[in-house]
């Protein structure tokens, strides 16, 4: 069997073929036809069939820990949230979803809350991520409109990366960025971030901008482009509204003042700003480090009036390009998830659209104010301002802003309801209710791309337990409620539903039109080819490109230019906490890891969280390269690993989003992240936070490697997770147990087993190592010591996979290192696709590989989903072989 369906996680929208032999066995590949990705798959594409297993699912309904009928877990749902509204009015409940939910489920759940509850207490995950494009493409165009495409890329001469690293969150897009530089020897590529990123390998300039500053920078452009008349005047003229005061408040700013205040070389500026003049195709992508700031709609505007100065939209090879990040962040804003939105990229305060949506609804009520953003709306939990909160697809706990406060408002909220697919979660252990929610595989209905392409997600797996689809848990709540309209019999019907409201009444005054695909029956739905919106009677096929008739979606139908004064980050950093925490993701590990963490091969590339210093700060902070740190902040704290690199700015330390209470003691960035947020998008400046950090000392540090899941310690820092076909841990102990042997024992779960130890002990160094072997197979091992360096871990991993442990290889555990020369010990993994580590690519540069693609040839590393050849670039701009990191 073979099913098309397409990639769970980042807005690239790979399509994805899954095949299922007579066994039950799933492989996953790319597909050919799609459009987005013509077969590839970055390495957590390629990694899903890894994650879909049912190990720690939630599978019933649980109502306060107890297993659930879902008759009763849903009545007592509709119950709670009418009591609350009956008692509280409907302000008093709140609904938090996601952009990972299909769009016939965050459908439904916007018509709930905003058309029959009568609430726009509804806002998303979103409100992190994509909030602040959405308020700077409506600021423009009048609408939330992705002008351009994914072949603009390859059309264009010069590529701008802001505040995006592509190589590791859009990993085949930047793939087809390389590609397109590789067969067009004009195009360029440009990255602007504060750190030097896997993105920076393979670009031609890198301005490594003072945080926060890109509204200056861009400012700085539009006052070159003018200075050098690179207008496109009649575009301007007939097309657009408000240059003069964009030019004005721009101002004269010559380069070597932008420079500075950027914190980048003139030559650097002056070269950027001389290719963005001369060359016409132009796209400038962008996403985390553009939308998430206090100033974040300030930058999207400041980068859009550059386009709209050089008439550089709507044409092949141009254009600003937002790069969404979740599957369907698109699709969430199609059906109006966020809280100052209404369906079908309609108006909350707009009264005809108001009137629009109420007449398709035939709803009792529509909401007619905007609703709490996220951050407001934890705030008004925790003041108990909202009683009952139903949270769906998304970890709060561990990724909203100023975390610790979030967790604090679950706890005293009256009634918490989750829906997700994983029973342990940091948010799921603050719910009353938990609802099983089909995951990947297993639902049906349709996401939408960067590039506003819908695809179908389509199921290959049968419903697991009692799981259930999204928008089936929701229409039943609202039935139960007693709500007319939500008796949809599949996800079929609700699209339909959803792409008629899109063209009701519509008359091309609204970008969002997808009507012609309002006629779908069942079984052309499930044949829906992936297609680009609008989707009208006039464009049945879909529409790659937006504004080709430079018509925007304004009053007037013309473009605005937008004044963008710079603005510095809200919270600056102080004597006290004098480095800017900067967060992010890495390129194996999706957000909060309930998925990605289940795959040892996804865990090899980086297996803790890890904060990166630029030498300069880390000296000043006595800290060392893999040591640990402890950061914190006026809001919060958390211990991580020390990476010393060069590649971070000074003054900046850089720190994975990722890590949680599941995986890790205290890897919680978002513990310490500041909640301001951006004035008008109500986004948080989640990549600017005073910092400071200290050494954290532990008295001994301990890695354990165990056949058996290992129990998480009550005290001291931990980070763990599966490793190979064993499970690893890291962790630090300040109290010497009375028997180091019985203690290691005990993590190892071996008390009462026959076992033979292999045993070594050096009392006066603290050095101890002890390894288990059961049958002449290795069962697990513990080393301890007072620093870090305690061996290589990709070496011990090996070892596990081995049936019967070699006498060589007893002597090497005894030593505490691989047999020399055996090339055993591989180094971290750098290539996840064919666990290809880093010491072995070291060895083939040392016998004299000189590229990427030479690499590829001997050890297959980077010839799969290639995300890993940034890496190996790296390490061949290192050569002769750098010294090895341990694992
Ligand atoms: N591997 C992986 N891929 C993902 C995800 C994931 O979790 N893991 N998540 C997906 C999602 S939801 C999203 S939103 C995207 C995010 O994709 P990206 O936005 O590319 O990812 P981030 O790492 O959040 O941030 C991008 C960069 O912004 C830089 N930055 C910080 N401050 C500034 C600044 O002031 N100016 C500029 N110009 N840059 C700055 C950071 O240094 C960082 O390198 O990734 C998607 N893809
Ligand atoms: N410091 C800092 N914080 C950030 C960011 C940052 O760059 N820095 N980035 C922000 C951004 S851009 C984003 S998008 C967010 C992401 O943050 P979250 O949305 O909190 O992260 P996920 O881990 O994707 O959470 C998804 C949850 O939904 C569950 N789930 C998966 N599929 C389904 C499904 O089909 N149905 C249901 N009901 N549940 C499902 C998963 O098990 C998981 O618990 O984080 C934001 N937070
Ligand atoms: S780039 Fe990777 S994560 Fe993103 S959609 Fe494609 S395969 Fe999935
Ligand atoms: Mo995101």
């Amino acid at each position: 069997m073979s099913v098309k369906t397409t990639c769970p996680y980042c807005g690239v929208g790979c399509g994805i073929l899954v095949e299922k032999d007579s066994s039950g066995a799933v492989r996953v590949k790319g597909d050919p036809s799609h459009p987005a990705n013509f077969g590839r798959l970055c390495g957590k594409g390629s990694a899903l069939a890894e994650t879909i297993g049912l190990e720690g699912r939630l599978l019933e309904p649980l109502v306060d820990g107890q297993p659930a009928q879902w008759d009763d877990a849903l009545d007592h749902v509709a119950e709670r949230f009418n009591r609350v509204i009956r008692e509280h009015g409907p302000d008093a409940v709140a609904f938090y979803v996601s952009g990972q939910l299909l769009t016939e489920d965050y459908y439904v759940v916007n018509k709930l809350a905003k058309g029959f509850v009568g609430t726009a207490n509804i806002d998303t995950n979103s409100r992190l991520c994509m909030a602040s494009s959405v308020v700077g493409h409506k600021r423009a165009f009048g609408s939330d409109t992705v002008p351009g495409c994914y072949e603009d890329i390859e059309l264009a001469d010069l590529l701008v990366l802001v505040g995006s690293n592509a190589a590791w969150c859009h990993p085949i897009l930047h793939q087809r960025m390389l590609a397109a530089k590789a067969n067009n020897p004009n195009c360029r590529i440009v990255v602007l971030d504060p750190r030097r990123t896997a993105t920076c390998e393979g670009a031609d300039l890198h301005l490594p901008l003072r945080s926060g500053s890109d509204s200056v920078l861009f400012n700085g452009l539009l006052a070159f482009l003018a200075q050098r008349e690179a207008i496109d005047g009649a575009f301007v003229g007939n097309s657009t509204t408000g240059v003069e005061a964009a030019l004005q408040q721009a101002g004269g700013q010559t380069v070597g003042e932008t420079a500075a205040t950027c914190g980048l070389t003139e030559g650097a500026v002056e070269l950027f700003f001389d290719w963005f003049t001369r060359t016409e195709r132009v796209v400038t992508l962008y996403s985390q480090g553009v939308n998430q700031s206090t100033s974040g709609v300030d930058k999207v505007n400041a980068i859009i009036n550059c386009h709209l100065l050089t008439g550089r939209i709507g044409r092949p090879g141009m254009g600003p390009f937002s790069l969404t990040g979740q599957p369907n962040a698109m699709g969430g804003r199609e059906v109006g998830g966020l809280a100052n939105q209404l369906a079908a990229h309609m108006e909350i305060e707009n009264p005809k659209h108001r009137d629009i949506v109420q007449r398709f609804w035939q709803s009792p009520v529509v909401a007619d104010t905007a609703g709490l953003k996220a951050v407001d709306m934890f705030d008004a939990i925790a003041e108990g301002r909202i009683k009952a909160v139903w949270i769906m697809s998304t970890n709060p706990a561990v990724s909203l802003p100023d975390a610790n406060r979030v967790r604090a408002a679950l706890e005293a909220c009256d009634f918490v309801v989750v829906s997700d697919c994983m029973q342990h979660t940091d948010t799921t252990r603050h719910a009353h209710v938990l609802l099983p929610a089909l995951a990947w595989g297993e639902k049906d209905g349709t996401v939408t791309n960067s590039e506003r392409r819908i695809s179908r997600q389509r199921p290959f797996l049968p419903a697991p337990g009692s799981a259930r689809a999204d928008w089936w848990i929701i229409c039943n709540v609202a039935s139960r409620m007693g709500f007319a309209g939500f008796d949809h019999a599949g996800a079929a019907e609700i699209f339909r539903e959803h792409a008629a409201l899109s063209g009701f009444e519509n008359d091309g005054s609204r970008d969002f039109d997808i009507s012609a695909l309002g006629t779908l029956d069942d079984r052309a739905y499930d044949r829906l080819p992936p297609v680009q919106w609008p989707v009208t009677r006039e464009y049945p096929t879909g529409t790659p490109r937006m504004f080709e008739t430079r018509r925007f979606f304004t009053p007037d139908r013309k473009a605005r230019f937008v004044p963008v004064k710079p603005r510095p980050p809200r919270n600056s950093t102080s004597r006290e906490f004098p480095l800017v925490l900067n967060t992010g993701r890495i390129r194996d590990q999706w957000h909060t890891m309930t998925r990605t963490g289940k795959s040892a091969r996804l865990l090899a590339h980086m297996f803790e969280p890890r904060a990166e210093f630029h030498p300069d700060d880390a000296r000043l902070a006595g800290l060392e390269d893999d040591a640990l740190a402890r950061l914190s902040s006026p809001w919060g704290e958390m211990v991580t690993r020390v990476s010393v690199t060069a590649e971070q700015r000074r003054g900046c330390v850089f720190v994975p989003m990722h890590w949680n209470n599941e995986y890790a003691a205290d890897g919680r960035v978002n513990a310490l992240v500041n909640p301001a947020t951006d004035p008008l998008s109500g986004q948080p400046e989640s990549k600017h936070t005073p910092v400071k950090a200290d050494p954290y000392a532990p008295k001994w540090h301990a890695f354990i490697l165990s056949r058996r899941e290992i129990e998480r310690p009550a005290a001291g820092y931990w980070v763990h997770g599966k490793a190979g076909t064993s499970w690893r841990m890291e962790l630090t102990i300040d109290e010497r147990p009375a028997s180091w042997r019985d203690w290691a024992r005990a993590r190892l779960g071996l008390e009462d087993a026959d076992v033979e130890w292999i045993a070594y002990r050096d009392p006066t160094a603290g050095r101890f190592r002890y390894a288990a072997v059961q049958d002449g197979r290795l069962q697990g091992c513990v080393f301890i010591a007072p620093d870090h360096k305690l061996v290589s871990r990709s070496w011990l991993i090996g070892l596990f996979a081995e049936d019967e442990i070699s006498p060589t290889a007893r002597m090497s555990l005894l030593t505490g290192r691989p047999p020399q020369g055996s090339g055993q010990d591989i180094g971290p993994i750098v290539c996840s696709c064919f666990g290809v580590g880093q010491h072995q690519i070291s060895s083939e540069i040392q016998k004299g590989a000189t590229s990427v693609d030479a690499i590829g040839r001997q050890l297959k590393a980077g010839t799969n989903c290639g995300a890993c050849k940034p890496e190996i670039s790296k390490l061949l701009s290192r050569a002769p072989a750098a010294e090895a990191q341990p694992a």
